[in-house]
């Protein structure tokens, strides 16, 4: 049977993120996507105009009518949120939904660079921590892995013990499987750090100058789409690191990355034995 994936994402017209990005690139894993939408932005909000439709009641609404239709999800992948009350639908949604079982993947989408997106309420990161308890991966970067531990993010000077702690916490937290993207050791390399047992692994590639947007979104949709295939964590951190490569060689834009340069690489998107 295809598995059905929900993602609980905005849609932003313009800048290629979240929805947009997550969508095309599970699909790709031949997971049929259904979207539970959290806002409707006419462009995302690195832009420096952007609307925000805020859209907690549609998903209010979006959960009573699929409730009608009995629908059950082998996994459901969350991103950029709103709000406190978003979170709570999103925990709520996955403890309905999903089948027993189903993969469940948080990227608890706050911030970057040390800053949180603008929008987010201060406690926001607190409420975040309920989904953790839900997860079998999430996938925050340097400054949300702060965020969401309550402490003050660090742009450089941490070392591997730091990073080692910081997921350790996190899995305390009872985030099963905590992966840390845009994790940096040495000016060169940027990479992703997650945990075997209680060991620190640290996966990294050629640091680009520059700060693009959509790396996180395509980072999680790749783990999140590999592991529903059934492909192990660090088979899944592989993969989206090549399609991240790939993506960000090929004539990236600051607004978004060129994912789809990545797509036509058949062996990224069929995990082996799958
Ligand atoms: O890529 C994360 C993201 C998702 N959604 C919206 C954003 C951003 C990052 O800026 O603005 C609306």
């Amino acid at each position: 049977m295809q598995k059905k994936a929900a993602i609980i994402q905005d849609v932003s017209c313009l800048g290629k993120c979240s929805a947009g990005v997550a969508l095309p690139i599970v699909s790709h894993f031949d997971i049929e996507c259904a979207l539970l939408p959290t806002a409707l932005l006419s462009a995302h909000t690195a832009f420096s105009q952007y609307t925000c439709m805020d859209l907690t009641d549609m998903m209010r609404t979006v959960c009573r009518d699929w409730r009608a239709q009995g629908v059950r999800f082998d996994g459901v992948y969350s991103g950029y949120m709103l709000n406190e009350a978003q979170i709570q639908i999103a925990a709520a949604f996955m403890d309905e939904f999903a089948r027993p079982g189903a993969l469940i993947l948080v990227d608890p989408v706050m911030g970057d660079n040390g800053k949180a997106y603008a929008m987010l309420s201060e406690h926001y990161g607190m409420t975040m921590r309920c989904l953790l308890k839900r997860a079998d991966v999430i996938t925050p970067n340097l400054t949300e892995a702060a965020l969401l531990l309550g402490c003050t993010p660090k742009l450089e000077g941490y070392d591997e013990r730091e990073v080692r702690d910081m997921l350790l916490a996190l899995r305390d937290m009872g985030a099963k499987q905590p992966m840390i993207t845009g994790v940096s050791f040495s000016p060169e390399t940027i990479g992703v750090a997650y945990l075997e047992g209680t060991s620190l692994r640290y996966v990294c590639d050629e640091k680009l100058a520059g700060v693009f947007c959509g790396t996180g979104d395509t980072f999680a949709s790749v783990v999140f789409g590999a592991m529903l295939r059934g492909a192990a964590p660090e088979d899944a951190v592989h993969r989206a690191l090549r399609v991240l490569k790939t993506a960000m060689r090929t004539d990236p834009q600051w607004y978004g990355i060129r994912f789809e340069a990545a797509l036509n690489d058949p062996e990224l998107f069929l995990p082996n034995g799958c």
